[in-house]
């Protein structure tokens, strides 16, 4: 690193501190360190403003789908902003870049979505979930079903539906819960049902949302919703019995269940949408990150026949949207990607190639003394750490295990995220299995070097 580098590295972190208030960030604390600037991209790697080179195992923030650097995006990008960078969708205007999108969406979705609903991001699509959802029960005359169940530590976003649906506690208490909202139990095996088969604890869990509905009263339940594979809560693999049992208990009581496929579309578990991988039919599903790679903000929700043909044929005006549903710069990229999607077999290259190899490398980290547990979908992982091997005994969270892990992650040139002490990744889709080597060799130095350092402070 040169001066000049060190130097423009320091002035942006001091204007970081000085102007920066960063989502979900100990603002002193960040203030106090300087922020790690990143400045450049391509492929599956980043630089930092000191030129340092790391390896993004976790694809931006689970978005960055085809890689960094994909030249169709940013041509498709550069002509759309020539052509019509902005126009709305509201008074009964429309454009190719959205309606060219909303038909190729209806090709790659399961058989019964066959319209979407355009949103700025994740977040709102999930806001957008709430309000659909509850329209539908009103035109069908069914108003008191407001009540959307979720999950305790599932993750929905952060606009006020998008956080109260999620099942993070420091979110409620930093802002509280929309009425009509409620949590059950993840389907967390190695946390709460080891004394089961996994397959016994799948149906056990999923008998969670069954004894919710009968505790709220059937007749004032909306919708369930769910990640098909929780990603910000850990990268939880459900055991392979709950979502059928999820979809089995919602059609016994006639409710609608969303999926919500921010992280799982697009490619990321090995089928299109992780509802594919998990076996069930879900009436509406939230998008996002992926359907762009993340290149330019773009969600919105899918919107299955059931709920269409209520709002269409007998809903009239439906009271919401966004200046920015259906931005034609945002479709016209999201066009480039899944268009690059298809040309480059990335979903087929996920569920037949690099998803199991990436399954083969993450199973040989079990010999490791401070791995738990392992489990991936597709191209997520996640490890365990954990105090004793034998016995599973998790380090007391206080410890912070997983931060120490992170830290060495980052000092040593790869991004991988800590959940507690759950070490996850979901790299990019194009990765090739040189790169998954690459990768774990970094992974298993990490390990190494953190198990180095917990004897060290004496903590094992
Ligand atoms: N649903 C799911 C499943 C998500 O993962 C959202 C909704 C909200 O999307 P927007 O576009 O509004 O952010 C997300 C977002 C993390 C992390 O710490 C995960 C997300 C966002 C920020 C941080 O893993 N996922």
């Amino acid at each position: 690193m040169n001066a000049v580098t060190q130097e423009s590295t320091r002035q942006w972190q001091e204007a970081d501190a000085q102007h920066f208030l960063h989502p979900f960030t100990d603002h002193a604390g960040l203030a106090r360190k300087g922020a790690r600037i990143i400045t450049r991209a391509e492929n599956i790697y980043l630089w930092d403003s000191e030129g340092n080179k790391i390896l993004d195992a976790m694809s931006g923030l689970w978005c960055v789908n085809v890689g960094y650097g994909q030249q169709p995006l940013i041509d498709a990008a550069t002509r759309q902003m020539k052509q019509l960078p902005f126009y709305n969708t509201f008074f009964q205007t429309s454009h190719p870049p959205a309606i060219e999108l909303a038909e190729l969406l209806a090709q790659v979705t399961p058989p019964q979505f066959q319209h979407v609903f355009f949103t700025g991001s994740g977040s709102e699509g999930n806001d957008t979930i709430v309000r659909m959802v509850r329209r539908y029960w009103d035109i069908k005359g069914q108003p008191a079903r407001k009540v959307i169940i979720s999950r305790l530590n599932g993750y929905h976003g952060s606009t006020m539906a998008g956080s109260s649906l999620s099942g993070m506690k420091g979110m409620h208490d930093q802002g509280g819960v929309i009425p009509d909202i409620t949590h059950i139990e993840q389907p967390h095996w190695f946390e709460l049902g080891r004394a089961h088969s996994r397959e016994e604890f799948g149906l056990i869990a999923a008998g969670w949302l069954e004894a919710k509905i009968l505790e709220v009263g059937p007749e004032r339940v909306a919708a369930f919703i769910g990640e098909p594979v929780q990603g910000a809560g850990g990268v939880m693999v459900p055991p392979s019995t709950y979502w059928p049992e999820i979809q089995r208990i919602c059609d016994k009581y006639g409710i609608l269940l969303v999926s919500d496929e921010v992280i799982c579309g697009f490619g990321r578990t090995g089928h299109w949408f992780g509802c594919e991988t998990m076996g069930v039919k879900p009436d509406l599903m939230t998008i996002a990150k992926g359907i762009t790679s993340g290149y330019v903000p773009l969600g919105g929700v899918m919107v299955g026949e059931r709920v269409a043909r209520a709002l269409i044929d007998e809903g009239g005006e439906f009271n919401h949207g966004f200046t920015y549903s259906g931005h034609p710069v945002a479709c016209a990229v999201a066009l480039a990607n899944i268009r690059l999607i298809q040309q480059l077999d990335l979903v087929r290259h996920v569920r037949e190639d690099i998803g199991p190899y990436l399954a083969e490398r993450f199973a040989e980290l079990n010999d490791h003394p401070l791995v738990g547990e392992v489990q991936t979908c597709g191209m997520m992982g996640a490890v365990q750490l954990v105090k004793d091997k034998g016995a599973s005994t998790l380090f007391p969270p206080d410890l912070e295990v997983g931060m120490l892990c992170r830290a060495h992650c980052f000092g040593n040139g790869l991004i991988m995220r800590a959940v507690g002490d759950r070490m996850i990744v979901a790299p990019p889709l194009v990765m090739t299995r040189a790169q998954v080597d690459e990768m774990m060799a970094l992974v298993r130095r990490c390990l190494d070097l953190t198990l180095a350092e917990l004897h060290q402070r004496g903590w094992l």
